[in-house]
């Protein structure tokens, strides 16, 4: 947490500093025409321009939460009726690779299509002989269908809203060897899908100083019925708030960046598990409330025909989780985005 603060401060000096620089070439592309890397659907394009982007993302999850407070391994142990699990988790890996293609049909509307996918590992232990043994699950998440309409650009004020449509082509019904040494379904972290079709809704105002941008998002994920296996992920309400100033050379741009997401907790159980062996099979424990503070870094390419590159860190600043869960630790990505 101190080391995030520190460079914060130290971008926050950077930024400062170069505050009263004029920028030379008015027409050269800037980095923070996009927002940071994690902020999907933050722009759009003009007509027949085609990008195609790519986004690594690697999420660590070590440590517990109970409410808002930290907790600990005997906190992970107890089920929320008081009684114990026989297995508790101990901490969580979760890589992402996202493949994303966005089509402007016209200055006004552009298309945009993602998928991701999952390697995912967590960490368990049967607590009665302490065996540990890592559980894992990979494969396609959901494509994701989006369309963008501009609403207004004028100046340096841009504002546009997407509507969109999530695909459930990710499995939900992962499994993996147990301790008992047959193979039994994972817990809803480990799923891959919402195993239902969601709507993707979202707001989008930018605002574009001649030295600083900053930007607001507010978006959502509401699922549609029930899933094959008789559950139902919860709604997703976010927002994102982001303040970015790009460097001398106009190409590269920093950011700092909040985002405040709201999970609800998970409506029905997962039908294939039977019996719940830990929280992470747990629907109880699913569901928070948490803000996170990144730092970003945005880099054109002009000698690469304009090719993006962008770097983002987030951290956890505030976490409020329903029963018990896995702390998230940190989060990285890194992304690249060509467009002609
Ligand atoms: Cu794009």
């Amino acid at each position: 947490m101190k080391l995030l603060r520190n460079i914060i401060l130290l971008i926050f000096t950077i930024s400062m500093n170069s505050f009263a620089d004029e920028f030379k070439d008015e027409k050269k592309l800037r980095g923070d025409s996009h927002a940071p890397i994690d902020v999907m659907c933050d722009h759009y394009h003009k007509k027949n321009e085609i990008m195609l982007s790519y986004r690594f993302m690697n999420m660590n999850m070590d440590g517990y939460s109970k409410g808002s407070s930290d907790a600990n391994y005997s906190d992970a142990r107890t089920k929320p009726n008081g009684s114990n699990y026989m297995v508790v988790p101990l901490e969580m890996t979760m890589i992402m690779h996202m493949l994303g293609g966005m089509y402007a049909i016209s200055d006004d509307i552009t298309l945009m299509l993602m998928g991701s996918y999952f390697d995912n590992e967590m960490e368990m232990k049967k607590h009665s002989n302490g065996v540990k043994k890592k559980m894992k699950s990979s494969g396609w998440g959901d494509l994701k269908f989006n369309l963008i309409k501009k609403l207004f650009a004028e100046n340096d004020t841009k504002i546009h809203f997407n509507v969109g449509l999530s695909l459930p082509t990710g499995s939900i019904s992962k499994k993996d060897t147990m301790f008992s040494g047959s193979r039994a379904t994972l817990g809803y972290g480990m799923q891959l899908g919402s195993g239902t079709y969601d709507l993707l809704h979202g707001l989008t105002y930018n605002k574009m100083k001649d030295n600083y941008s900053y930007g607001l998002q507010i978006s959502g994920v509401k699922r549609i019925g029930e899933n094959s296996k008789e559950y139902t992920l919860g709604d997703i309400y976010q927002s994102n708030l982001w303040i970015a100033k790009p460097l001398n050379n106009r190409c590269t741009s920093i950011s700092i960046g909040s985002e405040f997401k709201f999970q609800e907790k998970i409506d029905g159980s997962h039908k294939d598990i039977s019996s719940i062996m830990s929280f992470a099979q747990d629907k109880e424990s699913t569901g928070y409330k948490r803000i996170d503070l990144s730092i970003g870094i945005n880099h054109i390419f002009d000698d690469l025909n304009n090719l993006r590159l962008a770097f983002e860190l987030k951290k956890p600043l505030y976490n409020n989780v329903n029963a018990v869960q896995l702390e998230p630790d940190y989060l990285t990505i890194i992304g690249l985005q060509y467009s002609y």
